[in-house]
């Protein structure tokens, strides 16, 4: 195996592991915070880290149209472009080409799409995304797969799941392998057990170092979302991480890990925090919200976070309302920092054998309000 991954600890279906790469080890279950364009937005290198996080994202879309994946190369992968040293996963850009490019077609070659920068036209193929990936240095490089919006109906969601096989298989044959290195997997097949069945196992015939549950948090509830974890990950391999993408809120991290998910993405904590959404121990809060205008204590009372150290929610209110770029960068740091310490608590709670004590308590604290 190019990719190490131990798991030290189990309680019910959940896992605590550890993933050993080439650009170093990451505890599980971890959340990765988004880095689309080569910077997790509003944040230096170094104040991710102290966040706590072990490993970021990037994304083939984007780094694709700009500055190009041969730039990115030119001037020595993406660690080094960006200052990031540390494990960086990179979408495969197929998710992001439905969701974001202006005219987009997809067939058995693969996908073809118009920039949403300049309308330029692309085509990503299973072996140009693998080679994209390849030129940015990916630590972890993702299969091309087709994401379907749900609701939708069977046959529809069936097709992309079957396309996503073909496609993981190309994308198995052009992957290079080399130490400290691995590529993903992605799982299709809506809500419908009997197809994420037979998606998780045609991916495993291939064989991948990890598997992503793709597909979910595309409309469906959070009830559908849970009751499709319970169906899928009891076909992934044990000894292999497993990834659910764009995935979530706090909440859904938690029963997420309570499915056996390892790892997590998403752009929530950064996304929101720019709009003025703070997580915290007792639910989020609106910090644009009038009634946080003369509040002299931080966000959150418990956090580490150097935005809830050393600013009053009254400042930090300011600086939202005025769209000063301060209120970004501390608003940021705080939700990273909370997300780090939600997967810190359930890497813990796990390795003691108290997880369902934990999410009880993760549970109330979310319900008991803010005050
Ligand atoms: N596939 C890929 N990236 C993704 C998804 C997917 O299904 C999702 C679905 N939540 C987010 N990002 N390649
Ligand atoms: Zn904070």
């Amino acid at each position: 195996m190019t990719l190490r991954f131990t798991v030290s600890a189990t309680d019910g279906a959940a896992r605590r592991g550890r993933l050993e790469t080439a650009h170093g080890a990451i505890d599980t279950p971890a959340f990765m915070p988004v880095g689309t364009a080569a910077t997790v937005k509003a944040m230096t290198p170094e104040a991710v880290v102290e966040t706590g996080a072990q490993i970021i994202l990037g994304n083939t879309y984007h780094l694709m149209l700009r500055p190009s994946a041969e730039r990115v190369a030119k001037l020595g992968g993406l660690h080094r472009f960006m200052n990031w040293p540390g494990p960086i996963l990179t979408d495969s850009g197929g998710f992001q080409v439905m969701s974001l490019s202006q005219l987009n077609k997809v067939s058995e070659a693969g996908v073809s799409f118009q920039s949403h920068i300049d309308g330029a036209k692309y085509d990503l193929t299973p072996e140009r995304s693998i080679e994209i990936q390849h030129l940015l240095d990916a630590t972890i490089t993702m299969q091309l797969d087709e994401c379907v919006k749900l609701p939708a109906d069977d046959k529809r969601v069936s097709e992309a799941m079957q396309l996503s096989l073909r496609w993981a298989e190309r994308c198995k044959t052009a992957f290079k392998l080399r130490d400290g290195y691995g590529l993903f997997g992605i799982v299709q097949g809506g809500t419908n057990g009997a197809l994420r069945e037979q998606s998780a196992k045609g991916l495993i015939k291939t064989g991948f170092d990890g598997y992503a549950v793709g597909g979910l948090a595309v409309g469906e509830t959070q009830a559908e979302m849970f009751a499709t974890l319970d169906v899928t990950t009891p076909h992934l391999p044990q000894d292999r991480p497993r990834y659910l993408m764009g995935v979530g809120k706090p909440s859904d991290l938690v029963g997420a890990v309570q499915r056996g998910i390892d790892m997590f993405d998403c752009v929530m904590p950064t996304r929101s925090g720019r709009n003025g959404q703070a997580f915290t121990r007792r639910g989020t809060i609106n910090i644009r919200n009038a009634r946080h205008a003369e509040d002299p204590r931080p966000i959150d009372e418990h956090c580490r976070c150097p935005a809830c150290r050393n600013y009053s929610r009254a400042y930090v209110h300011h600086l939202v309302r005025s769209d000063e770029i301060l209120g970004s960068m501390l608003m940021t740091a705080h939700n990273l920092t909370y997300y780090q310490d939600v997967m810190q608590g359930l890497r813990a709670a796990i390795a003691e054998g108290r997880l369902e004590a934990f999410a009880a308590g993760f549970h109330a604290g979310e319900a008991s309000g803010d005050i």
